[in-house]
């Protein structure tokens, strides 16, 4: 089978709350304190991957973590029932539903051993997400096992990785040799810049690829101060196609000089400020969307309804189309509980360019394991969370059983 591309998408796990973790991301601040729906952002998220598969997409899963987090409670010498609110809501975070921040993703193609590498990111910049990768690690291991995989610690937090938000990939065909592109902040003006170039060129070294074809690119500071806490709030790559906000990089002239010399037939689709905003790219999540090549199908990218509904970016949207660019189609999808944590269709999956047969068959899905799993969100998880209720002792037994239910559904129970 010819190696394709796979996306895995984070299940949104029981905990999914609002309590206002992530400085910098726009989101996120502005929803503070409001009254999340686990169950219905679960079910947005399962629609979204029966949306894949109904392209022909091969689709995987990854599973939320234990929470609340008591082994990190516990390494901060507390309990969840004694914890000050504020620590405690950091052990609760339904984060790791955002799977574009589980790894970096190396596909065989441009590694020196030819298998795909995946490094687990320590997502060190904002406590709620530093201790995501334990429970991400033990999946990865789970999931990617076999030998075409090799899977890696994550690096020394001493540097800032946020997994493949900030990577991107260039290839002529998905099964063939490609440019990788590390995207990295240096200075965010009043928001943490997550990304340390040290920590890129880390994992660039691990995955053993060619230095001929592996890019560093600096995020704009512009871009960062706007709410693009990740490069991928604007930016996306699929293929030779690299589509982007004008603002996006700090030097885009020598990104794009060093991409038309590496990838043959590489095509620029550049979104400029005075058409969409980098605001309006930000609020709509334009280019968090999923470009995607479906078989035998047209480069489409899976959008959120926000970019919908955001007139400049609609505008922008149906004259590309229109115009005959290289973006073809284009799919709406509604994933508005996540996206109200600054996570848009693009932040809920990980890409993996893999020969399906060589992942482990509980990791991917196809309509009727969607059923399976839809069906134990809908007995398990909870219908509603209220920010003053993260310590409830009720709500947390609910939660951790609704993540027990799914993993043994999933036949996963090694990994509660
Ligand atoms: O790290 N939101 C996530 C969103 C991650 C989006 N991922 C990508 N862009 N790939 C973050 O900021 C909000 C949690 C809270 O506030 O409770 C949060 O963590």
């Amino acid at each position: 089978m010819p190696l394709i591309e796979i996306n895995f998408d984070g299940i949104v796990g029981p905990s999914h709350n609002y309590a206002g973790l992530s400085l910098g991301n726009l989101a996120s601040t502005r929803n503070a304190g409001q009254v999340s729906q686990p169950r219905h952002a679960a079910l947005e998220g399962v629609d979204k991957m029966r949306a894949n598969l109904a392209l022909g997409l091969s689709q995987g899963i990854f599973l939320p973590g234990p929470r609340p987090d008591r082994r990190w409670l516990a390494e901060l010498g507390t309990t969840i029932e004694q914890a000050e609110p504020a620590l405690a809501a950091n052990a609760m975070s339904a984060s790791a539903m955002w799977a574009a921040n589980a790894a970096t993703v190396s596909p065989g193609p441009d590694t020196a051993d030819g298998r795909c590498h995946l490094t687990v990111a320590n997502l060190r910049t904002m406590p709620h997400r530093s201790h995501e990768w334990p429970a991400t690690l033990a999946q990865l291991r789970v999931a990617f096992g076999s030998d075409a995989f090799a899977v890696h610690d994550p690096i020394p937090p001493a540097f800032g990785d946020e997994g493949a938000a900030n990577h991107m990939r260039l290839a002529p065909a998905y099964g063939e040799p490609g440019v990788e592109i590390f995207v990295y902040g240096i200075s965010g003006g009043a928001f943490p810049a997550r990304q340390s170039i040290e920590a890129s060129k880390a994992i660039a070294r691990l995955h053993e690829l060619d230095p001929e074809r592996t890019i560093f690119a600096a995020q704009s500071e512009d871009a960062i101060a706007a709410g693009a806490f990740h490069n991928d709030v604007v930016a996306v790559a699929n293929q030779h196609v690299l589509f982007a906000h004008e603002k996006a990089f700090a030097d885009k002239a020598a990104l794009i000089e060093q991409c038309g010399a590496q990838v043959p037939g590489f095509e620029f689709v550049e979104v400029p400020d005075r058409d969409v905003p980098l605001s309006d790219a930000v609020s709509s999540y334009l280019f968090n969307g999923q470009l995607v090549s479906p078989p035998g199908g047209e480069t489409t990218l899976i959008v959120p309804s926000e970019a919908r509904e955001n007139a400049s970016v609609w505008k922008w949207i149906e004259r590309h189309i229109a115009g005959n660019g290289p973006i073809r189609r284009v799919e709406v999808v509604d994933v508005r509980e996540s996206m109200a944590n600054g996570g848009g269709p693009a932040c809920l999956r990980l890409r993996v360019v893999a020969d399906p047969a060589t992942v482990d068959p509980r990791f991917m899905v196809d309509d009727a394991r969607l059923d399976w799993i839809a069906d134990v969100i809908r007995r398990h998880w909870p219908e509603q969370i209220h920010n003053d209720e993260l310590q409830s002792e009720a709500l947390i037994r609910y939660i951790e059983s609704a993540r027990a239910a799914l993993l043994e559904a999933l036949d996963l129970a090694q990994l509660l």
